[in-house]
């Protein structure tokens, strides 16, 4: 897969979202996006799964400024595979107002690590979500493990589900502050009540280093907007967990078929998530504060 063409199912993120209604509080964090590209500076990984739109920094920091976030940070696209340089890129353009999270190899080095942590980088994503990427062996994950917590670096987890039986030995093994990304995508239709949700309320209860993302209910639904039926997910984690919470747009919106969400509205399920204003200033201010900017 080398031609830099757009799949031709691609949905280009949102031209015009509307202003949200919900007023953000001051120095919220959109803790979930990416960019893609430019792919002309900044070309996509030949072992990508996807070819998307280009979506570069520009557009992600105009976004921030209208929805009215104060920060980002930056997850790697895995159609950038190992290749931080966008990301980091958008990182040390923003100045202190961006961190971001890396994909990276077993060969990396102390000093490769140093320059994307002065650039904002606080952490590393292990992915195993096999439409995105083929597989890792878990002890290639765990020596990336070793190598980053010296920097006081965490790990950003993806995956789906019906991988938590399999992974939850693994995640526990981590020896930093562990995040996953989308609740760990629970399947919507099986409920709250489902045990493979009941899994990762338990993990979270277990280990205190464990967080999640409270993130995608675009993604996860499976009646479409307004995501009513992700909603008592969101409440099952906020409502217990309401210190290792983060929440982010997930701009440009990677991979979605159904339908390409409006990011105002996003933002005004916010107070779906965190229901209080105290909540909701943990979620967005004081979690991923501690987290990306605190040291
Ligand atoms: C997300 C979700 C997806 C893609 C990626 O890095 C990626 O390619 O994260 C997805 O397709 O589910 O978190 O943005």
């Amino acid at each position: 897969m080398s031609e830099q063409v757009m799949d031709p199912d691609w949905l280009v993120f949102h031209p015009n979202p509307k202003k949200p209604d919900f007023k953000l509080p001051e120095g919220a964090v959109d803790a979930h996006c990416h960019v893609f590209g430019p792919k002309d500076e900044f070309p996509f990984a030949p072992e990508r799964k996807y070819t998307p739109c280009d979506a570069g920094k520009d557009k992600l920091y105009e976004l921030r400024d209208f929805l009215g976030f104060t920060r980002n940070v930056i997850v790697q696209a895995t159609c950038h595979g190992k290749d931080n340089r966008a990301m980091v890129d958008a990182c040390r353009s923003a100045g202190d107002l961006a961190r971001g999270i890396a994909s990276v190899g077993p060969e990396i080095t102390e000093a490769e690590i140093a320059e994307m942590d002065e650039a904002g980088v606080r952490g590393v994503r292990f992915n195993f979500v096999k439409r995105l990427v083929d597989a890792t062996p878990k002890e290639v994950f765990l020596s990336i493990a070793d190598k980053i917590k010296q920097f006081d670096w965490h790990i950003v987890v993806y995956f789906e589900a019906a991988d938590l039986e399999e992974l939850e030995p693994f995640l526990k093994q981590l020896p930093t502050t562990v995040v996953v990304d989308h609740m760990g995508r629970p399947d919507v239709e099986k409920g709250v009540d489902h045990p493979d949700f009941q899994r990762f309320i338990r993990l979270m209860e277990e280990d205190e280093s464990i967080w999640s993302k409270v993130t995608c209910p675009e993604r996860l639904t499976k009646q479409g907007a307004p995501y009513d039926d992700v909603v008592p997910f969101y409440q099952a984690i906020v409502e217990r967990f309401e210190d290792r919470v983060l929440w982010g747009t997930d701009w440009p919106h990677p991979n979605m078929k159904s339908h390409m969400p409006d990011d105002g509205v996003l933002v005004d399920y916010i107070p779906r998530i965190a229901r209080t204003p105290e909540q909701q200033h943990k979620l967005l201010v004081d979690n991923p504060m501690r987290l990306y900017w605190g040291r």
